[in-house]
């Protein structure tokens, strides 16, 4: 019984807290983390054809409800991409100052003009280039390709 209340007092106060913004739930920013692997890692492949475009942009979900206009792969391992997050900050896109460049492989996928939902076609791109990502958390990880 004891036991109980105690429960129910716990769990009030982790409530009260994450209601007070004192304790954050680091799900936001694994989700982010997670939807980055997803549309922009992809260590094995080199890339380099439409072929590839085609297929990994609907094998990673980003023509399910339209077509993804422009998306970057990223040729290298994720523990190399992670590092770039210790670089120097540099400003983003949209004025914050959580970004970081760094030069790695890509395949950019870049949408074709007679490409039409639900047949989403692709130029790819390959290149090794400058990249800006967004980093957030402790560690720091990836959570937005900015350019
Ligand atoms: P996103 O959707 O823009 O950002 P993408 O890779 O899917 O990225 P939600 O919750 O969805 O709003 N975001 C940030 N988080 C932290 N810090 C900063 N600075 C920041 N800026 C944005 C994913 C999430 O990150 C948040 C943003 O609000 C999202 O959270 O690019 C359009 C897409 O093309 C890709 C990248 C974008 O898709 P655009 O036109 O807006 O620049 N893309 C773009 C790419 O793959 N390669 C490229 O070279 C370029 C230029």
């Amino acid at each position: 019984m004891a036991l109980q209340r105690i429960r129910s007092l716990l769990l009030l106060l982790l409530l009260t807290l994450l209601g007070l913004g004192l304790v954050q739930p680091s799900y936001g920013q694994d989700r982010m983390y997670h939807r980055f692997l997803r549309q922009h890692v992809d260590p094995e492949e080199t890339g380099g054809n439409d072929t590839y475009c085609n297929l990994m942009m609907q094998r990673r979900k980003m023509t399910a409800r339209q077509c993804k206009r422009f998306n970057t792969f990223v040729h290298e391992d994720i523990w190399n991409i992670r590092s770039i997050c210790s670089t120097t900050n540099i400003q983003c896109k949209n004025g914050k100052m959580n970004c970081h460049e760094g030069v790695v492989r890509v395949t950019d996928c870049r949408e074709t003009g007679s490409s039409r939902f639900p047949n989403c076609r692709y130029r790819a791109s390959a290149s090794t280039r400058h990249v800006v990502i967004a980093c957030e958390g402790d560690p720091q990880l990836p959570v937005h390709f900015d350019r």
